[in-house]
C-alpha cells in the first residue's frame, strides 16, 4: 500500500496521457496535436532572389571592447570572410556572398529549394552558423584577445524579384563601403596622427565631399586612397569557381574572395555565371588580380544541407 501510494503521482499523469491518445487511421495522434495547425507557413516567393543579411548587433561597442584596429582590423574582416566561407559551404545554392564591416549579404539562387524555401529555417540557419564560426574561429584570427562577452547577429531576409533588383542591392552595399571607409580613414589620420580630438576631426569632416576627404588624405597625411587594400575600400565578395588546371582535381571548386566593383557593368559580364539563365560556377582563373592570398581560397568538398 505505501509502495502504490508512493507511484501515485507518476502512475496518474501515465494514465492521464494514454486517455489522451487517439488513434487516427493507423497513425496514433494525441489530442495536442492540433497546434501542429498554428504554425506559419513562412514559404518565400518563387523565382525571386533571396538574400539573407547577417549584421553584427552593437559592433560599435563590441569593436571597442575587443580592440579593433580602426578604422579597419584586417583580422576582425578575415574572420567575418572565414565564417561567411562556411556558409557557402554548407549552402551550395549560395551564389554570392558579400561582406564589409560587421556585416555579410548571401545571394541564393532564384530557383533555390532549400528547407522547401522556408523563410524562418532559412534565417535562422543561416545567422546561427555564422555566428556559431565566428565564435569558433576567433582565436584562428585575433589570437590572444580573449572574447570577452558573446557576439551576436541579427538576420534579415530580403527577397528581389529582378535582376536589376539585385545589382542595385549589392551596389548599395558597396557604395556605403565606399563612403564609410573614406569618411573613417579620413578620422582616424586627422586623430591619431594631426592630434585632433573627435569631436574636432568630425566638424573638419561634416558636410564635406568625397573629393575634399581624397585631398586632404593626400596632401595631408601622403595616402592615395585608390591604393589602399581593396579589402578595406570595397569590401569581400566570395563567389564559387571551377578549377581549370590539369594539375588540380577538375571536379574541385573553389570559394574565392575577391575585392572587385560590383557597381560597374564589366564585374557582370566577367562574372556572367551569376546572371545565366542557368547557373553553374565559373571558370577560375589565375590572373584574377584580386585573390586575397591562395591560403583563403576553399577547396569546397562537402556539399549542402539540402
Ligand atoms: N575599429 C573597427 N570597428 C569596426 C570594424 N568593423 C566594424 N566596426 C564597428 O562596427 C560598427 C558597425 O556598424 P553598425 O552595424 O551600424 O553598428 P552597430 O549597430 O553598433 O553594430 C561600425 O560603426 C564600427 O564601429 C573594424 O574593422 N574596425
Ligand atoms: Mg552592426
Amino acid at each position: 500500500m505505501k509502495l502504490a501510494l508512493k507511484f501515485l503521482p507518476i502512475i496518474k499523469p501515465i494514465s492521464f496521457q494514454l486517455r489522451n491518445i487517439r488513434t487516427v487511421g493507423a497513425m496514433a495522434c494525441s489530442r495536442y496535436e492540433y497546434v501542429k495547425n498554428y504554425e506559419v507557413k513562412d514559404v518565400l516567393l518563387p523565382n525571386v532572389w533571396i538574400i539573407i543579411r547577417v549584421d553584427g548587433k552593437g559592433f560599435h561597442k563590441f569593436s571597442k571592447e575587443h580592440d579593433f584596429e580602426k578604422p579597419n582590423d584586417e583580422r576582425a574582416l578575415n574572420l567575418m570572410t572565414n565564417a561567411a566561407q562556411t556558409v557557402m559551404e554548407k549552402f551550395n545554392d549560395i551564389i554570392l556572398s558579400y561582406g564589409q564591416s560587421d556585416e555579410y549579404s548571401f545571394v541564393f539562387r532564384k530557383e533555390t529549394n532549400v528547407y522547401n524555401r522556408r523563410s524562418s529555417k532559412l534565417l535562422s540557419y543561416v545567422t546561427s552558423l555564422f555566428t556559431s564560426c565566428y565564435v569558433m574561429y576567433w582565436p584562428q584570427w585575433m589570437g590572444n584577445k580573449k572574447l570577452t562577452y558573446p557576439p551576436s547577429f541579427d538576420g534579415r531576409v530580403v527577397l528581389y524579384p529582378s535582376d536589376q533588383n539585385l545589382r542595385d542591392y549589392l551596389s548599395w552595399r558597396q557604395a556605403d563601403v565606399h563612403i564609410n571607409n573614406l569618411y573613417n580613414t579620413a578620422f582616424w589620420n586627422l586623430v591619431q596622427k594631426k592630434g585632433l580630438t573627435n569631436k574636432e576631426a568630425e566638424a573638419k569632416l561634416r558636410g564635406t565631399y568625397a573629393a575634399y576627404k581624397n585631398e586632404l588624405l593626400f596632401s595631408e597625411f601622403g595616402i592615395n586612397y585608390n591604393n589602399l587594400p581593396g579589402m578595406f575600400r570595397k569590401g569581400t565578395i566570395l563567389l564559387r569557381k571551377q578549377v581549370n588546371r590539369t594539375k588540380h582535381d577538375i571536379s574541385k571548386q573553389l570559394i574565392v574572395p575577391l575585392h572587385e566593383d560590383m557597381i560597374s557593368d564589366i564585374f557582370w559580364k566577367k562574372h556572367s555565371e551569376l546572371l545565366a539563365h542557368k547557373y553553374s560556377p565559373g571558370l577560375y582563373t589565375q590572373t584574377d588580380d584580386d585573390v586575397v592570398s591562395e591560403s583563403f581560397i576553399r577547396h569546397v568538398e562537402k556539399v549542402s544541407l539540402e
